[in-house]
């Protein structure tokens, strides 16, 4: 089974504004705003809702960078990420029940405390890159084996 979600890297002025996440799947990480598709909106719609409810901020454009495929060992299902980038947005980001907004400068992204996979690809998007690969997980989010090309 297929399930696909959305994750948005809010850019500007060399920050990039990430979420703590306060509940839920990836609690205690620092990540971009996303989330799982509601039917009948396209995945770009489902984007922009996800910043808009999880970040506060309304994104005036979006656009994909990259798509990235994430599999747990001995598991059927897989994460379908949809990468989007946006630079332009209105409003100021708003603490909300599920994530708390913080920017963080592109030389101090805080590695560590997000999903181990991001190390891996956000320099490239980051560098104006599209990304596409996909990630093997085991155990305790160890990764243990990925691919992944920027174009
Ligand atoms: P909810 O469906 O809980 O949002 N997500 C991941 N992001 C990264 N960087 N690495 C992963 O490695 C991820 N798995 C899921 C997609 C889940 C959010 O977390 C992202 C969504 O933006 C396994 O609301």
């Amino acid at each position: 089974m297929k399930q696909i979600s959305t994750l948005c890297v809010i850019h500007k002025n060399n920050q990039i504004l990430l979420g703590m996440k306060k509940r839920g799947f990836g609690v205690g990480r620092w990540n971009g705003f996303g989330g799982k598709i509601a039917e009948s909106e396209s995945i770009e719609e489902a984007a922009n809702r996800e910043v808009r409810e999880e970040a506060g901020i309304t994104p005036s454009t979006l656009t994909q960078k990259g798509i990235i495929e994430f599999h747990n060992e001995g598991q059927q299902e897989i994460l379908e990420v949809h990468i989007f980038y946006c630079q332009k947005f209105t409003g100021t980001p708003q603490e909300t029940e599920e994530m708390r907004p913080q920017w963080f400068s592109v030389d101090a992204i805080p590695y560590a405390d997000m999903w181990p996979d991001d190390r891996y690809w956000l320099p490239q998007l980051l560098a104006g890159k599209y990304v596409t690969g996909s990630f093997l997980f085991g155990e305790q989010d160890t990764i243990l084996k990925l691919s992944l090309s920027f174009t």
